[in-house]
């Protein structure tokens, strides 16, 4: 016997091998993997380049003295690694142990960390005992597959063992169960010895590799009224991400926030709002959090400055929240209009920045004090009143008509009148003419 000597099976490939050291061994045996000892030969240890294409992993493992018969008492163990990314399919060709309950005497044991995949013996299955026959068995993600072969003290009859292929292969991280979460939030990359996710845009990748962050800060609404909802809504909104919006409306005015729609978001019965949570800040006041699937009630916040922050967690699927806010301000009085002057726009009610015009009918002219004005606006201010005062409409007055040489004039309507509509008669030596006033203060 040897001093030292492998009990594994022959050697495979890159597959990293390792049998076990037989009790007795006068030298340590350290586990090297093949692919490591490989790298050694070559001189490349120390500078082992990064990563490689991967090389192709496979082998062969069988019975001692296959394809004759086995020999009691033998004990031997295969631990098949795979680089991560990879796992390993493993099949057998042959198969012939002798057959015990449970496979107590003879048996190949196929296992993974503690879990046992598979106890085979026997040369065609029964109810209790199971053979190979065309099964695939497949190393789990990230674990080494063991494989034992053990035989007891007799046979009474010759069995010839097994033969099994092994072959590492790329894991399809990107394909998954059912009931699995995706391996990405968005896309996913399948490539060999490991696999990429991708966002759509609008969306970056979290440092966890596989989520996908709203780019959803730094909102801000200036509209006196607006819509503003959780990312995707009402579809999921996304993990990992945090939104600010903002609402900045003028000095005076007062915003009013109402949930509308629905709202879900992830809650907890004891705790608020541990997973994910809905702020809403002005400066003087603290709203929130809100989590769970009722509407909260509407918010009159007082203030013209309104900062909401949604921030959520990894996990859970939840459709969201929407906001319709408006705002208001204090009214101003409702503005009469002048005698012979209509105000527009119309409205019920008048607030801050709302701005009103007045105009005259035909005929009258826009007065405000003594001073005529071609156009009047006005502006309902922060406190409740209006910039101007309202003007008044007077009547047109051409004046006193120009004297006319050698004419003469006579007022028709009445003595001196030269309003609106009223009539003046120049006469002449030999001719005349009759003129009226126009409604912008000429004679026509
Ligand atoms: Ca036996
Ligand atoms: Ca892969
Ligand atoms: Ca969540």
């Amino acid at each position: 016997m040897p001093a030292m000597r492998w009990v594994g099976g022959p050697p495979s490939f890159l597959a990293s091998v390792r049998g076990d050291c037989k009790a007795g061994s006068l030298l340590p045996c350290p586990a090297i993997s093949l692919l490591a000892f490989l790298a050694l030969l070559c001189g490349m240890a120390a500078a082992i380049p990064a990563p490689r294409w991967p090389e192709p992993m496979f082998g062969r493992l069988a019975s001692p003295g296959f394809p004759g018969k086995y020999p009691n008492q033998q004990e031997q163990n295969w631990t098949l690694a795979v680089p991560p990314g990879y796992r390993l399919r493993l099949y057998f060709t042959h198969f012939d142990l002798e057959l015990s309950y449970l496979c107590e005497y003879d048996f190949v044991k196929l296992s993974a960390g503690t879990k046992v995949m598979a106890t085979l013996c026997g040369h065609e299955g029964t109810d209790t005992e199971q053979v190979p026959g065309n099964t695939v068995f497949h190393s789990p993600p990230g674990a080494n597959l063991e494989v034992t072969f053990r035989s007891d003290y007799s046979n009474e009859k010759p069995f010839t063992g097994f033969e099994a292929f092994y072959a590492a292969e790329d894991i399809d991280e990107c394909q998954v169960g059912p009931e699995e979460p995706p391996a990405c939030d968005h896309h996913c990359h399948n490539y060999l010895g490991g696999f990429y996710c991708s966002c759509r845009p609008g969306y970056v990748l979290h440092k966890n590799k596989h989520t996908c962050s709203a780019l959803c800060s730094g909102q801000v609404f200036t509209e006196r009224s607006g819509e503003l909802s959780s990312p995707e809504y009402p579809r999921p909104y996304p993990g990992l991400s945090s939104c600010t919006f903002s609402i900045l409306l003028e000095e005076g005015f007062s915003i009013l926030l109402d949930f509308v729609e629905s709202f879900d978001v992830e809650t907890h019965p004891e705790t608020p709002c541990p997973y994910d949570s809905l702020k809403i800040q002005t400066g003087r006041e603290l709203y929130g959090p809100f989590c769970g699937t009722k509407l909260p009630p509407r918010i009159e916040t007082k203030s013209n400055v309104v900062n909401i922050t949604f921030v959520t967690d990894q996990s859970g699927d939840h459709t969201g929240w929407k906001i319709h806010y408006t705002s208001t301000a204090q009214p101003c009085p409702d503005p009469r209009a002048p005698p012979r002057g209509r105000v527009s726009p119309v409205q019920d009610r008048y607030i801050l920045k709302d701005r009103i015009s007045v105009s005259c009918e035909p005929g009258y002219e826009l007065l405000q004090g003594y001073l005529p004005l071609k156009a009047f606006t006005a502006v309902c201010q922060r406190d409740g009143a209006w910039d101007r005062p309202m003007p008044e409409c007077s009547l047109v007055d051409c004046g006193p008509p120009e004297d006319l040489p050698n004419g003469r004039v006579e007022y028709i309507t009445g003595p001196e009148v030269t309003t609106y509509k009223s009539l003046i008669q120049y006469s002449c030596t030999e001719n005349f003419y009759t003129m009226r006033t126009s409604n912008d203060g000429k004679y026509v």
